[in-house]
């Protein structure tokens, strides 16, 4: 299947390993023929071309972007067919999905086998992380999907080059994708949809399914390798973003934030008036200077385009109605023009949308009205085509963090922003997250469900292993970075949002500040809460409006019922767990203590900042 041409491309490497995944795949998969790309603009446009004649992606009116569409029910991350193989008689945590090994693997390559007769097979070659740096991981991707191949190409850094500086040897992750059998361009068996992951070969097999979470190596799957590699290595592998707050005086100060899919996360690295490195992956390593060091693991964004609008996004919305190469993926489309919800304008009642030909009353096969577009369609586009790119994003040395910031979806419990007391009660801030469920994931949504570090989904090792992890790390650097919560999703006792979607820059540089010094901090139970003072006076330079004593008072009370009640579910959580460092335990017992000891001094459930003071 390989002809010479193609041959000499994967030879020119000089690497056995790839040599012998190549082959085993080919003998596995099946293809008609093999396309090696060695990066050339010639083989990229020929990809993104191809996609388009396959029918994988549909041109739209404006230059440079595509349509793709994944299956009716391949519209998200599949956590229930997503596992990580493990040898008999061994586990890593109630809280992960695990399959045997031995089987699983049986099961899934059985449906890789001969999963790619009749179509072409595409070798890819990537870096996880920038190039040629500490941080570089080299990624294999073999795909039968164009639209894979294509959208890896935006998403990542091209990694031939960094495949021959490997030398020979095997340190890469291998990714196996098949789409499988297709039916008008989409899944046709995605009851057989399969996501494995082997930890001991480095190596994750997917088949059956088109949407990127479950698709795309280089993402989400990637994080369970890379996750196993960190800790085995002393370093951090976390589902964050990495931006930068800029204060008028030319300061800049880094921030990486970890929330659950869907909670704010890309709006908050692109908080207006601050430039962005990365909105989904980082990379973070101790570094000489005495801080960690972050890298985003991609090029590109893969972001939810709903709620994008002039308004709430320009830079996004700009970005993404003006030409240049980037894909859509399940948004309503009308003679070349694309719509999606929440894009601020009425949507057109019919058209092409992920259930095929759409009007408005549509039922899936699920019985389910069919919106216009998915609530998780999404833009695939290079972070360097938007406006606020930061210009340290492509540093092979990356970027020293100066406070890593937890938030998720909770209508009553934690106030808008706080600081960890210390980086151990930090650490058991994050590992305590909570967050409603959201369209990110198939399954019920608003449920609420407990993500340590919002990287629950894409743990690979015990929880004991990454918290300790944690611990080791803050103590082996001079200047951890401060641990920070926010909660944009804070609710009135009549269901609405008690802050404006806005108020998180208020939040940002309140964080940017304490990182320097300016602000001063009142101590309660569960952490530093801003003075109403420092509030006002950004509320003031920032929106140029008046932040009230009474607006304060409700957002920052501390509901120690709520919080008492929170931390005895994570003390559950945590209970059945084995491995836990018993550093955390403590400190778990001493949050509760401190709550404790709060609701007798006060007698209440709630208690005003300004009694702290
Ligand atoms: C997420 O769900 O966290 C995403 C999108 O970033 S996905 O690629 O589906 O994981
Ligand atoms: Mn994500």
């Amino acid at each position: 299947m390989l002809d010479e041409e193609n041959r000499k491309k994967l030879e020119a490497l000089g690497n056995r390993h790839v040599m012998r995944k190549v082959h085993e795949a080919i003998g596995l998969c099946k293809p008609a023929k093999v396309m090696v790309v060695t990066d050339s603009d010639d083989e990229v446009a020929r990809i993104r071309q191809l996609s388009m004649d396959m029918g994988e992606e549909r041109p739209l009116a404006a230059k440079g972007h595509t349509v793709h569409y994944d299956g009716y029910f391949d519209q998200a991350r599949d956590k229930a067919n997503t596992r990580i193989l493990i040898p008999a008689g061994k586990s890593i945590s109630r809280y992960i999905k695990t399959a045997d090994r031995k089987s699983g693997l049986k099961e899934v390559l059985g449906f890789l086998d001969g999963s790619m007769s009749g179509k072409e097979m595409y070798v890819r070659f990537f870096c996880l992380g920038p190039v040629n740096s500490r941080f570089s991981i080299p990624a294999l991707q073999i795909t039968d999907s164009l639209y894979v191949a294509h959208s890896e190409d935006i998403l990542y850094r091209k990694g031939y080059e960094q495949f021959k500086r490997l030398n020979g040897s095997g340190s890469f992750f291998f990714f196996l994708h098949s789409a499988g059998k297709l039916e008008n361009g989409v899944c046709a068996e995605i009851d057989k949809r399969r996501i494995y992951i082997d930890l001991e070969t480095d190596s994750v097999y997917t088949v059956n399914n088109q949407y990127a979470g479950n698709s795309l190596g280089l993402k989400k799957l990637a994080m369970r390798l890379g996750i196993q590699k960190a800790a085995r290595e002393g370093w951090m592998l976390e589902h964050m973003f990495i931006m930068a707050a800029h204060r008028p005086a030319g300061r800049k100060t880094y921030f990486t934030g970890a929330f659950p899919s869907a909670c704010g996360k890309t709006s908050t690295a692109m908080i207006r008036g601050q430039t962005i490195v990365a909105d989904d992956i980082a990379y973070l390593r101790p570094w000489s200077d005495g801080t960690l060091h972050a890298v985003n693991v991609e090029q590109g964004i893969f972001g939810i385009i709903e709620n994008v609008n002039p308004h709430d996004d320009p830079v996004i919305h700009k970005a993404l109605t003006t030409p240049r190469e980037l894909i859509l993926s399940n948004v309503l489309t009308v003679g070349g023009k694309a719509y999606w919800l929440g894009m601020g304008k009425p949507l057109p009642e019919h058209g092409i949308n992920y259930s095929g030909e759409w009007h408005k009353g549509k039922r899936g096969p699920d019985g389910r009205e069919i919106p216009p577009a998915n609530k998780n369609a999404r833009y695939t586009i290079r972070l360097q085509e938007l406006d606020n790119v930061d210009d340290r994003a492509e540093d092979p040395s990356g970027v020293p963090i100066a406070g890593f910031i937890f938030g998720g979806r909770d209508s009553n419990t934690s106030v808008p922003v706080s600081q960890s007391l210390s980086w151990a009660h930090g650490v058991l801030l994050a590992a305590s997250l909570e967050s409603e469920t959201t369209a990110a994931t198939l399954g019920k949504v608003g449920e609420l469900s407990h993500s340590p570090m919002a990287n629950m989904d894409f743990l690979s090792i015990p929880l004991g292993m990454y918290i300790g992890n944690y611990l080791k790390i803050g103590k082996s650097v001079k200047k951890p970075p401060l641990i920070f919560s926010v909660n944009y999703f804070l609710k009135d006792e009549g269901g609405e949002f008690m802050n404006s979607k806005l108020d998180k820059k208020v939040w940002l540089l309140w964080m940017e500040g304490r990182a320097h010094g300016d602000f001063g901090a009142i101590e309660t139970p569960v952490g530093y809460i801003p003075r109403l003072a420092d509030l006002q006076g950004l509320f003031r330079q920032v929106f140029g409006r008046r932040y009230t004593r009474g607006e304060y008072e409700r957002q920052f009370s501390i509901r120690l019922t709520r919080f008492a009640e929170k931390f005895a579910r994570i003390e559950e959580i945590y209970a059945e767990e084995p491995g836990i460092p018993d550093e955390f335990r403590a400190e778990l017992a001493s949050q509760r203590e401190r709550l404790q000891e709060a609701r007798e001094r006060f007698g209440k459930d709630e208690v005003s900042p300004s009694e702290f003071e």
